[in-house]
């Protein structure tokens, strides 16, 4: 059996509303299926633009096989391009982050500018064109703050998630806010167990003491019933909200490959912060107007969450790095003019999901073991509070399943 056939035969294997086959967590063949299929023709959350204050400021990420670029042109604009030179192939880059007035390949020095455009070779023969040896571009999209990228010759449409994103992302001011820390760690277990594990929170209870000071696990306040309908607090609080111009109510793509939704703190929390309080103090993202607008959550499949608060946002990236290891970056953004030992701690800004992010990579770590062994048996998901992993799992099994090709079986 072919790899398409045998991965076909697994995503029809699987039953409705259970964790999915072993082989999907854990083979070589479904790893390169998922970099093929879902991470080169999707589109994924890249940096957020802040992180690129100034032109010649570049992020630099790996996507499979892919290295990447992304660069602040002299023009402001934002671009990505593949980072590898092309000449021999050098990787341009091999730093994560950094700034350079020109790409200079480290190789044999071709120099190229901010966009792209090949300026320097040493000692080419005259019918060179460097015009034609300009570094690939990466389609390249910067929606209210978050840049995207997309590998795929012809992306798929994002004119739906840009209009509302860049809508309920607009208050929170991300352009002008200020990148206050980093944190990369590798999880040992399969990206969609990453994803998995985000979208419930069947676990908080028992994994994420220190969120669960402000964060509800009650799976109601992220239930999906309606743009209008939820329960009577989620209610009120996009009441009050959306009085004080805050896009609030649920959005989402047809088949939940992203969504928005504001939701209130616990108890009226104002910060994911062991007191509830605000971490940074006395000044707020962008244009919202109280402490306690609660968190502006939004996914997007297959690699990005992210939570909006009135203080400060943090924004997450999951690359995989293999069919048992992904990269989780997580980047907590403070209004621009905020000062860190002065209107924040950075201790305190962000003790809560540092800790939260390594409770779920221990869950992740775990869950990758057990599934490994012979004796796991798909288990049935609670479809009270895992009907995110099921929305999940079902795109990405529609998804795959769909790039994978007709059965030719079915199709003789
Ligand atoms: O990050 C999220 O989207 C939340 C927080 C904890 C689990 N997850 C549902
Ligand atoms: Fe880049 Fe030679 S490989 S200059
Ligand atoms: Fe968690």
């Amino acid at each position: 059996m072919s790899d398409a056939a045998e991965i076909r035969a697994q995503l029809a294997a699987r039953q409705k509303n259970h964790a999915l086959p072993r082989s999907l967590y854990c083979d070589e063949a479904v790893f390169q299926a998922d970099l093929a299929h879902v991470f080169a023709r999707e589109w994924l959350f890249a940096v957020p633009a802040c992180q690129l204050v100034k032109a010649g400021d570049y992020a630099t990420l790996q996507i499979g096989a892919y290295p990447v670029i992304v660069v602040r042109g002299a023009d402001g604009m934002i671009r990505a391009f593949h980072n590898v030179c092309r000449h021999r192939g050098q990787r341009l880059c091999a730093k994560s982050t950094g700034s350079t007035p020109k790409l200079v390949c480290p190789y044999h020095q071709w120099t190229y500018d901010l966009d792209g455009k090949l300026l320097w070779a040493k000692d080419m023969q005259e019918d060179f064109d460097p015009r034609a040896h300009g570094l690939k571009k990466v389609h390249c999209v910067d929606i209210g703050g978050m840049v995207f990228i997309c590998l795929a010759d012809v992306p798929p449409p994002i004119a739906d998630l840009a209009g509302a994103l860049g809508r309920y992302l607009a208050p929170s001011g991300l352009k002008e806010a200020r990148v206050a820390h980093v944190s990369t760690i590798i999880e040992k277990g399969n990206w969609k167990l990453v994803l998995e594990n985000n979208r419930e929170c069947y676990h908080c209870g028992g994994a994420h003491p220190s969120l669960c000071r402000t964060y509800s696990d009650n799976p109601r306040m992220t239930a999906m019933d309606g743009p209008d309908a939820a329960s009577p607090d989620i209610l009120a609080h996009w009441q009050r909200c959306e009085a004080a111009g805050l896009p609030s109510r649920f959005v989402n793509h047809p088949d939940m490959q992203w969504r928005l939704a504001r939701i209130p703190l616990l108890n009226n929390a104002d910060s994911y912060t062991m007191s509830t309080k605000p971490a940074v103090r006395g000044k707020r993202m962008g244009t919202i107007p109280f402490n306690d607008a609660g968190s502006l959550l939004f996914f997007h499949y297959p690699n990005t969450w992210n939570h909006f608060l009135a203080d400060h946002a943090i924004v997450f990236r999951v690359l995989p790095v293999s069919a048992t290891e992904t990269e989780v970056t997580t980047t907590w953004l403070v209004p621009g003019d905020a000062v860190e030992g002065v209107d924040y701690d950075l201790k305190e800004l962000t003790e809560v999901w540092l800790a939260t992010n390594d409770e779920d990579r221990q869950v992740v770590e775990e869950n990758q073991v057990g599934i490994r062994s012979p004796a796991y048996v798909p288990g049935p998901y609670s479809l009270v509070q895992e009907e995110g992993v099921i929305q999940f799992v079902d795109w990405y099994c529609n998804t795959l399943g769909a790039r994978l090709g007709p059965d030719p079986a079915l199709a003789a």
